[in-house]
């Protein structure tokens, strides 16, 4: 098939998914062009079936706040047209599939007839998009998309809570490629991290304020109190300041390094022993997934879909949101004891291995087919 793929093009987990959808529909022989901005984070090699298209904004003295969606929905036309693609699939509601809409109804008066898809991520629903700035838009543009997935049974629960949805929601979940997560030879990293054999835990993350990042520097106080260790924070954000702010005052940040945005996340999960993610509101996990697949037990809060991915005392355990103390203990449980820690660091691979991008990519393969020939 051809298909065009609209999304944001930053290390956030719905750029991160649809760029590695889009190389692997790639690599089995569909075509795909990706509509967006900029080059996408992970797409930064040569394949003869990955397409990249980039939407300019141009600007002028009275646009205040350049028409984006103008500009990607007359892109979509063009690409759509000359590249004569089958389908769209648009990640996050806003203002992808809004933009989508516009350039079907356009096209249309050309003759051409093209279904988009749209999958919602998360904060496109359970954030942004609730919000009666977008609501109206993300509402029609959901119940105008000709099919619509989400990440989780959680994400397509609060889309009908919070929307007036008539079309279906189908849920497929976030993937992992577990020939690139997996869990790499990286000795010397570790020992330059934790040359006494400390315990090494992770957090990676935008920082943004629903990660609630500094329980993780709150957690890992307690930790550090009942077993050495060392905590690694990856990624960059509005709260990572409040966070190095946070360890200094609890006297703990020569335990305690923040890495900045990384690309090779699997090498720094490689020599992880716990991964924290005590978020407010996560749609699926993606990061959590990505570390369980490099064999790293989870500490999580039970928000949103993150029961569907985290088996609590099993791969790790869950907690309510902002229980630091009980999310501490669990950590400390599964940390203090050598055996224990191995048990659920065989446990975490195997629930990755349930999301593996070999079983996941023909879902979406399916539904493709399945949208085109209703359209
Ligand atoms: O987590 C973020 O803030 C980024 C956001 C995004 O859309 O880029 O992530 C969302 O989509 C990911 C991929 O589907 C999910 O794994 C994350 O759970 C979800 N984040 C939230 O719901 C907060």
């Amino acid at each position: 098939m051809k298909i065009g793929i609209v999304c944001y093009p930053t290390f956030g987990g719905s750029g991160v998914v649809a760029t590695e959808l889009g190389k692997a529909l790639a690599d089995k022989g569909h075509q795909v062009h990706f509509i967006t901005y900029s080059q996408p984070a992970r797409l930064d090699f040569f394949s003869e079936n990955l397409y990249y298209h980039e939407v300019s904004v141009s600007k002028y003295p009275l646009f205040d706040f350049p028409p984006y969606e103008l500009a990607l929905a007359s892109k979509l036309v063009d690409v759509v047209r000359f590249e004569k693609l089958d389908i769209l699939h648009v990640h996050y509601a806003i203002p992808h599939a809004s933009a989508a809409f516009m350039a079907k109804q356009i096209l249309a008066t050309y003759g051409i007839q093209i279904p988009f898809i749209t999958t919602l991520h998360g904060t496109d629903i359970t954030l942004v998009g609730k919000d009666m700035t977008y609501k109206p838009v993300v509402t029609f543009s959901i119940n105008q998309s000709d099919g619509v997935t989400a990440v989780s049974e959680d994400l397509k629960r609060a889309t009908f809570e919070h929307f007036d949805i008539e079309n279906e929601i189908r849920v497929i979940p976030n993937f992992i490629d577990l020939s690139r997560f997996s869990l790499k030879s990286k000795d010397h990293f570790k020992k330059a991290i934790a040359p006494n054999n400390e315990r090494i835990v992770v957090h990676t993350s935008n920082f943004r304020k629903v990660k609630r990042a500094s329980d993780v520097i709150r957690i890992f106080k307690k930790i550090s109190e009942e077993v050495p260790s060392k905590l690694l924070m990856v990624g960059d954000g509005q709260d990572r300041v409040n966070c190095e702010q946070l360890s200094r005052e609890l006297g703990i940040s020569d335990y305690v390094r923040f890495l900045g945005k990384q690309d090779a996340v699997e090498e720094i999960l490689s020599i992880a022993d716990l991964f924290l993610m005590p978020s407010e509101s996560e749609s699926f996990g993606l990061a959590a997934l990505e570390a369980m697949a490099c064999q790293v037990p989870v500490i999580s809060t039970d928000a949103g879909g993150l029961p569907e991915l985290n088996v609590n005392g099993v791969t790790g355990f869950m907690s309510g949101i902002g229980d630091v103390g009980d999310m501490a203990k669990n950590a400390i449980f599964i940390l203090e004891d050598d055996a224990r820690l191995a048990g659920f660091k065989e446990n975490a691979l195997a629930r990755a291995r349930e999301f593996e991008l070999s079983t996941i990519l023909p879902k979406y393969e399916e539904y493709y087919q399945e949208v085109v020939q209703r359209s």
